[in-house]
């Protein structure tokens, strides 16, 4: 069956002939100290340099939600010279090429922002930090005064440490008085956050990392984890090396670097993994292979309205049944039968996934099928078996979802809407009954909607490059052009172009602060040397801000190690408690999983099983997020979004990430040795598509959707699947989301940036060839 893939036997043998550099780029760039367990993907130290190391310091690197932990090298000057994985840690040495390149993030010194700067005349010039922060605060000021609370917001990023989130939620919220705060997560998260706390009651995942050592099937979808996740992935083929029973599906229109390690490679048409999902419900109720236990015990059905009974869900899966959907999903019946009952009757299944499901007109539902597919095989509350949403970002989990920095949330699981969770808040920020807003304040589309729209007139951008990475982003300019925007980096962006005030901020080891990474574990990274030029920490620049606005008794937490303190007490009326993570604490241990009430706690690995402090006695599993102790799975319909491929934009555009690329790039492409992995951005197609539109590696052509026109390079590949180009959001010159749509789950609010259906035509030459 060619859905099968044997690549591993090659790769090991190659593995042995690499030098560092090509060894990273085949392997997705896992660096790993020390022998690991043979499975040729490990390898003994590759770190180049040979710096003099005064001292190692315990960190974390700053990139993604794997939150590896890494050991920071740095010599008697406080230049940090030597990167390598901290072997303690959960990651057990394993890293990354961008986790194994922060000390070239952290000496490229030539772009960073030095000083603050003002538009003047149409031009950033240099200020000091007095003359921009009360221009800063004149703005808020004068907005509120004029046109309410609700004309200034907030956008911050899932990078952002907890402590910094965390003062902004609450100097906006519950100071100045709006729930406009949002960021990034929103176009990240939002899907699997809704998906979670619909399902369990709770957001964040249930399981954990250590999962992967036990699981034997894991069922992959929409994560290209091989490049984005390096560590998860190799961990994962270990794995597979130490037990031959262990299967590997992978769903994913794209035959990527992880799709090629599948036992099944399941190509779906973009858009309609819903009804794969729904199929494996199909035939794992009628063919028996449920968990009896799960389905009389700890689940109830819903339609999404009211309780239904098991029957009557069953009823609703009939239109779902493989041979119904195999044409429209672009996968045979028997594929989709094999994979249900690899998913049902393994000793422990493990499901992985990312923004292929959140990303997506209906990622919500798509989020709450992948929890009741485990709920109904009971391949959940044991070890190896999970439905595991891996977050993205470094601290999108405990920076923004835990502290509610969006704007339907408070902190630890409320609600805005909820008038009881805004009285709980209220109580323990110390402020008025009323103060803080009934209503959800503006998402990330909506918001950038109003600031075209000057409803919203100041805004504070932190630590995130809405101007590159927002989908439609040209549609949303005009806003960030008329509006008063204050822009925080440590590098000139695209957004930066739109700053009225830029701000330079301290980078990663220059301040002090916590990451919480996918799996609830809470990390500490110590400030290890002064922030470079004059920029400050966010930190720094929200509490003088809220001075400034009068609010300084209100931030009355100070220092990143006050905030902790206060937000820990603040946590420990909650079931996200995690008042036994003292600074002293995680400045001792490899992280904390929480819940983690007292300071004998060891962390919670595992939740709603014995073992969770919030599990009554007795009880074998307890969903303690619902009134009823039972997780919900509810009837979801397959519905098709706006995006469709016709006569008229026949092929799809998906667009993602490359191993050593970040995001909008600002911060990778200042290490050569990763820009130089990437290249410039370019669509990627299949050479049937290349045919088709008649075109040649090196091409341009241009490319349209129903958002917008952009020209860009082709390169070739066998890997990208027919009807299906890819483009990565990296470069700039390459501002691949002028055509990405901003169609959006109309729950989560989070934008698809994965379905835009485009039309393809040759560029003409300039000059006649
Ligand atoms: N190297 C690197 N690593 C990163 C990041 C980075 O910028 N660079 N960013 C981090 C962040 S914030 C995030 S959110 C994660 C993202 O991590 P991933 O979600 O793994 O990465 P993406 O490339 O966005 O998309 C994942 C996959 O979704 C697939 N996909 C597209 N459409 C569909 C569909 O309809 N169905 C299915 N099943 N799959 C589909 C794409 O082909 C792609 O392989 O990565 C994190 N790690
Ligand atoms: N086409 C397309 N677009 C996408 C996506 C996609 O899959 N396809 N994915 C979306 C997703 S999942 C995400 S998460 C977003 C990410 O989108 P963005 O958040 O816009 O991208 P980043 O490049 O991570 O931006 C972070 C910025 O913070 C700066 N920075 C770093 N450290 C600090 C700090 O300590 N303080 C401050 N103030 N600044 C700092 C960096 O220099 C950088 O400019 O992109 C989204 N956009
Ligand atoms: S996997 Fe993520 S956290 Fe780990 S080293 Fe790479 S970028 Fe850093
Ligand atoms: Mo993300």
């Amino acid at each position: 069956m060619d859905q099968n893939s044997n690549g591993d036997m090659e790769r090991d043998e190659d593995i042995h002939r690499l030098n560092r550099r090509s060894f990273l780029k085949l392997s997705g760039g896992v660096v790993a100290v020390g022998a690991l367990a043979g499975t040729g993907w490990a390898v003994t130290e590759l770190s180049v340099k040979e710096g003099p190391v005064a001292k190692w310091h315990k960190s974390v690197c700053r990139y993604c939600g794997t939150g590896c932990g890494v050991m920071l090298g740095l010599d008697k000057n406080e230049k940090l010279v030597r990167v390598r994985g901290d072997q303690e840690a959960h990651n057990k040495g394993v890293i990354c090429i961008k986790g194994s390149l922060l000390d070239e993030l952290m000496e490229k010194k030539e772009a960073r922002l030095t000083t603050p700067k003002i538009r003047k005349n149409g031009k950033l010039v240099e200020a000091s930090w007095e003359e921009a922060m009360s221009l800063v605060a004149e703005k808020f000021k004068s907005s509120i005064e004029e046109n309410g609370p609700n004309s200034v917001a907030y956008y911050g990023s899932g990078q952002l440490y907890i402590e910094e989130s965390y003062t902004a939620n609450k100097l906006f919220k519950g100071g100045i008085g709006t729930n406009n705060v949002d960021g990034n997560p929103r176009l990240c998260m939002a899907s699997a956050a809704v998906g979670y706390t619909q399902t369990f009651g709770k957001d964040e995942p249930a399981g954990c990392f250590d999962d992967i050592d036990h699981a034997e099937t894991f069922f992959v979808i929409g994560s290209n984890a091989y490049e984005c996740h390096p560590p998860v992935w190799e961990r994962v083929m270990r794995r597979k090396a130490a037990n031959p029973k262990v299967k590997i599906i992978v769903v994913d229109p794209r035959r990527t670097k992880t799709a090629q390690h599948a036992d099944y490679y399941l190509p779906v048409v973009p858009g309609t993994d819903m009804l794969l999902l729904n199929a494996m419900a199909h035939v794992i109720i009628n063919d028996r292979l449920y968990s009896e236990e799960y389905v009389n015990k700890y689940i109830s059905f819903n339609d999404g309205k009211a309780e239904v009974s098991f029957e009557e869900y069953k009823a609703f899966l009939e239109d779902y049944e493989p041979e119904k959907v195999a044409a429209e999903l672009g996968i045979s019946a028997q594929i989709i039968r094999e994979v249900a009952y690899y998913f049902a009757t393994s000793k422990a299944t493990m499901s992985l996934w990312t923004m292929g499901l959140n990303q997506r007109v209906q990622g919500v539902f798509l989020n709450n099928n992948m929890n009741s597919l485990h709920l109904l095989t009971g391949q959940i509350n044991k070890k190896g078996a999970t439905p595991m949403s891996m977050t993205g970002q470094s601290n999108a989990c405990g920076g923004v979802r835990d502290t509610g920095s969006l704007s339907h949330l408070l902190p630890n699981g409320r609600l805005v809407a909820k008038a009881e969770h805004r009285a709980e808040v209220e109580k323990l920020w110390g402020i008025p009954a009323g103060k803080i807003q009934e209503k959800p304040g503006y998402n990330a589309l909506s918001l950038f909607q109003a600031m075209n729209d000057e409803k919203v007139k100041a805004t504070l951008v932190m630590c995130t490059n809405p101007a590159q990475s927002l989908p439609n982003v040209a549609h949303y300019l005009p806003g960030m052009e008329k509006t008063f925007m204050c822009v925080v980096d440590a590098f000139e962006t695209e957004t930066s172009k739109y700053a009225d005030v830029l701000l330079p901020a301290a980078l990663y080891i220059e301040k002090e602060g916590t990451y919480g990474q996918t799996e609830r574990r809470y990390q500490l990274i110590q400030k290890l040397r002064e922030p470079y030029g004059d920029s400050r920490s966010d930190l720094d620049i929200l509490v003088d801000l809220a001075e400034r606005l009068g609010y300084g008794d209100f931030i009355k937490s100070k220092t990143s190690k006050e905030v902790w303190d206060e937000y820990r007490e603040f946590s420990s009326h909650s079931k996200y408690n995690f008042m036994g993570m003292t600074r002293e604490r995680l400045a001792k241990e490899r992280g904390l999983q929480w819940p983690c009430p007292t300071e004998d706690h060891p962390g919670t690995a595992r939740r709603y099983i014995p073992g969770d402090p919030f599990v009554p006695e007795g009880k074998e599993v307890y969903f303690y997020g619902k009134p009823n102790g039972k997780a919900t799975v509810f009837m979801r319909p397959y519905l098709r979004g706006n995006e469709k491929t016709d006569a008229n934009m026949p092929t799809y555009l998906t667009t993602g990430r490359v191993v050593s690329q970040w995001h909008t790039g600002t911060m990778t492409r200042e290490v050569a040795e990763l820009n130089s992995q990437s290249g410039p951005g370019r669509f990627v197609m299949h050479p049937q598509d290349a045919a088709h539109y008649q075109v040649k590696e090196g091409d341009v052509i241009i490319v349209n959707s129903s958002r917008g026109e952009m020209k860009g390079t082709v390169s070739i590949s066998e890997n990208e699947t027919p009807g299906v180009v890819f483009a990565a959001f990296y470069d700039p010159e390459f501002m691949i989301n002028d055509v990405v749509s901003d169609d959006h789950d109309p729950i989560s609010f989070q934008p698809d940036y994965k379905v835009t259906a485009i039309n393809i035509s040759k560029s003409l030459p300039l000059k006649p060839q």
